[in-house]
């Protein structure tokens, strides 16, 4: 696949930042020294990166580290961010064709030879067939009889009707393919166009002509993935000369660096709509920028913990427990909010399963025993509000009706006590210093 050994040269480098407590500017500056040369190796447009890179620190500097997560990780969250946004945005993925008012919808693809048009145009007419389009594709690759031919197979294979009037002017055959399928109730037409070794002016002048003729409502640019900066170049040529409307980025199965499926939108500023991922007819997908950086950080584990860790942290509340925390006033309801938030991010075991470099065999033996945070949880609701503030209150009857109340023992309930005195002398002793900025240290 695409991308891999960015990927890995990208975990690499979080790696070594997750281990480390705090970030300094020096070490963000480090990284994103690595990150740009990883990009550079990935073939990434050299503009691309260095704006990259600005902005990645720019944030990385400006951010409040969230209270769940490391530095590190919140470095790759913003590195993630980045990516999503150098990719596109997370709301311009997946995006849908442009639909005409009046049918048929027409789209022209265009891209450099063997760029992967004749096929891709193939597998999205079958992709929107699927969804109930009844599309027609239209040969206007005329220099090759083959390329008829070829366009004719993949269109029986796929159940989609061919329209074709030999190797006569390609802009009379798109006109003529268009008002076909207004005949013939085909309300989607995909235009196969020809390709050049190399942008020439009798290709561009070629399409801009099919272009005047029939106005299609999308022009797709065909981006194979494996060519490298070419591809890049090129579909800025196309952009200028021709002005494309979205990016079909083929060959992503490839081995290929990657690099310039990264820059060609940016380089465009066109987003990149669906994506060939093999050579099979159904391989082709909606592009989502977001799952994309995900895959390409290879960290899909990691990302998710910081998800959830976002939605169940209540950033509010955790400032407030700090400050408890640094005044030496921590409760048990802060014990218990702890618990509660935890709960929110899903099983702890699951949890600590996603952080890298944590062996799951040895997860039976840690100490984030599910089973005695249940307990812990149950005692302490319990227990009365004035209780909970103030534990020194709980006599043996208290203690008697409070382990009734929750299904335990009393020595439970003077295990949980100790436990929670000898947090609060860790507390007292950190009061002024720092706090641990996650949540670990607080369990016990
Ligand atoms: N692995 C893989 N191969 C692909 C993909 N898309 C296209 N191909 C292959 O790339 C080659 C070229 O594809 P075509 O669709 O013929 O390319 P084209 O742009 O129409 O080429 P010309 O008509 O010659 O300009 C074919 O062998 C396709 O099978 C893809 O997503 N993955
Ligand atoms: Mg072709």
């Amino acid at each position: 696949m695409a991308f891999e050994s960015l990927g890995e040269r990208l975990s690499g480098i979080f790696k070594k930042l997750r281990s480390r407590g705090r970030l300094g500017e020096k070490d963000i500056q480090e990284a994103m020294r690595e990150v740009r040369l990883a990009l550079l190796e990935a073939d990434v447009n050299f503009k691309v990166v260095k704006d990259f890179c600005a902005r990645t620190a720019e944030r990385c500097k400006g951010a409040d580290v969230l209270e769940s997560l490391t530095p590190g990780q919140m470095v790759v969250k913003i590195v993630h961010e980045q990516l999503v946004e150098l990719m596109g945005g997370a709301n311009d993925g997946a995006l849908k064709l442009a639909v005409s008012p009046k049918p048929p919808t027409v789209v022209m693809l265009a891209g450099l030879q063997g760029a992967g048009k004749t096929t891709n145009g193939a597998k999205l007419a079958g992709y929107f067939k699927r969804q109930g389009k009844r599309p027609l594709l239209v040969a206007c690759d005329v220099y090759r009889p083959a390329a008829i031919k070829q366009l004719q197979v993949v269109g029986e294979q796929l159940g989609v009707p061919v329209f074709e009037m030999g190797q006569t002017d390609p802009v009379n055959i798109a006109a003529e393919g268009v008002k076909h399928a207004q005949k013939h109730g085909n309300d989607l037409v995909f235009l196969d166009t020809a390709g050049r070794l190399h942008i020439d002016d009798t290709l561009m002048e070629e399409l801009n002509r099919i272009k005047k003729a029939v106005s299609p409502n999308e022009i797709l640019l065909a981006v194979d993935a494996m060519t490298g900066q070419d591809a890049v170049n090129a579909a800025q040529t196309f952009n200028e000369r021709l002005g494309i409307d979205g990016i079909l980025l083929t060959k992503l199965d490839g081995d290929s660096r990657g690099g310039a499926a990264l820059s060609a939108r940016a380089v465009t500023g066109k987003p990149i709509k669906f994506c060939g991922v093999g050579e099979k007819l159904d391989q082709i997908e909606p592009f989502y920028p977001d799952r994309m950086a995900s895959r390409i950080l290879g960290m899909g584990d990691v990302l998710t913990l910081i998800e959830k860790a976002e939605q169940a942290i209540d950033l509010k509340k955790a400032e407030q427990m700090e400050k408890n925390l640094r005044a030496g006033r921590f409760t048990l309801n802060d014990y218990l909010s702890q618990i509660g938030q935890l709960r929110g991010m899903g099983s702890m075991n699951d949890i600590m399963g996603m952080i890298p470099g944590i062996n799951k065999g040895a997860l039976r033996d840690a100490k984030f025993d599910e089973r005695s945070m249940n307990r812990t949880e149950a005692i302490v609701l319990s227990m009365t509000p004035g209780e909970r503030e103030n534990p020194a209150i709980l006599n043996s009857s208290r203690k008697r009706r409070i382990a009734a109340g929750s299904g335990t023992k009393v020595e439970d309930i003077n295990r949980l006590l100790k436990q929670f005195d000898m947090m609060k002398s860790l507390a007292k002793q950190m009061a002024g210093g720092k706090v641990p900025k996650n949540l670990r240290g607080l369990l016990g």
